[in-house]
């Protein structure tokens, strides 16, 4: 038995698989090369989607289809190697959603858990569990599983942002869940900033007991995020795979903002070139601010602001930024991590 190659087929052989299928067995060792591969093997492959035709198709879709209609006016991002899958990685969904002045795109709530990174216009509004956020470029939303949720435009600019969910995790569970409310909008029962001042101001209510594995916060604005990153590179210690990398917590806990996607935001200083890094987790990167280069294998990407690209599981990456940069990202590591089953390497191996 060989872990590498398959053993050579005969008409006997033959006759036997063709006997136990019938059987609905089959031969391990004809299979087992292609199922445990020594190192990752995925049909995901590296993408770049830029932003100005994606806003191009979006405008148009907004002529065609309202919101409401469309429940959610979404392009989903297809990895090209996963097309007709609704996926932009093997585990993870990404898609660009428009939402047009004056639109709402009703209320609803399923077990998969959303993120929404916001590229373009600024203004709008949505609503989870009773509580209004206002969305700026660079805000990193939470949708957590099962939360109501609705979005709406009182802005006079189209606004669009990138959505993240983890559609393929839980089809692989086959534990989907959804229903509307009946309704385009949820009650508010909070004000606006509560959630960000109650949890995300290094304190938390002194009873304070946990309900799901989500942030309780569930805006995280670019304002802040930027301010921080800022007064962090004046110590300029550089990672050199990251730049300067921060994850996005639990204020709870201290863990993943949210239970099945890792999200991130890394500054690449201009001239700093990342050292080959991999991960067995896939990931999905926007550019909030910069230009420059990503080697995923054997490509390179050039990106600009609101460009989009993905890298699969163990590709090697190499950043090199033009001017300063900062990224925006997510992957499936936190359910990786639960399961044991994350790995990285650093450097050229
Ligand atoms: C969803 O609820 C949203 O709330 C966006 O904006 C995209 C894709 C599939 C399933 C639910 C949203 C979605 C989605």
């Amino acid at each position: 038995m060989s872990l590498i190659e398959k053993p050579q087929s005969s008409p006997e052989r033959e006759a036997y698989y063709q006997k136990i299928d019938k059987q609905n067995y089959s031969a391990l060792w004809n299979v087992l090369s292609g199922i445990v591969t020594p190192t990752p093997k995925s049909d995901c492959i590296p993408h770049l989607w830029e932003f100005a035709p994606a806003r191009e198709l979006l405008m148009e879709a907004g002529g065609l289809i309202t919101a409401k209609e469309a429940e959610r006016r979404v392009l989903i991002l297809q990895n090209p190697g996963l097309r007709g899958q609704s996926r932009i990685t093997t585990s993870l969904y990404a898609g660009l959603q428009l939402v047009l002045p004056g639109e709402v795109a009703p209320a609803h709530r399923h077990s998969q858990s959303a993120l929404r990174f916001v590229m373009d216009g600024g203004g709008a509004c949505t609503a989870v569990n009773g509580e209004r956020t206002l969305m700026e470029v660079g805000d990193f939303v939470i949708t957590p599983p099962q939360a109501w949720h609705d979005h709406g435009n009182d802005s006079d600019t189209p606004m669009i942002w990138m959505d993240g969910l983890d559609i393929p995790m839980l089809s692989f569970f086959d534990a989907s869940f959804a229903e509307g409310l009946g309704e385009d909008m949820q009650e508010i029962t909070k004000p606006t900033g509560d959630s960000l001042a109650r949890y995300g101001a290094n304190m938390l209510p002194v009873d304070f007991e946990r309900k799901g594995l989500a942030s309780p916060i569930f805006n995280y604005p670019y304002a802040r995020t930027r301010e921080a990153l800022e007064t962090m590179r004046r110590r300029d210690e550089w990672d050199p795979c990251h730049g300067l990398k921060m994850r996005y917590v639990n204020p709870v806990d201290g863990g993943w903002a949210m239970p099945t996607i890792s999200p991130f935001v890394q500054l690449l200083p201009k001239g700093f070139k990342t050292a080959p890094y991999r991960s067995t987790d896939a990931t999905v990167f926007s550019v909030i601010e910069g230009s420059g280069t990503t080697t995923i294998g054997n490509t390179t990407f050039h990106w600009k602001p609101k460009d989009i690209f993905v890298v699969p599981s163990w590709y090697p990456v190499v950043h090199e930024p033009g001017e300063d940069a900062v990224l925006f990202s997510y992957s499936d590591r936190v359910a990786q991590q639960k399961l044991g089953i994350w790995r990285e390497a650093r450097g050229d191996h």
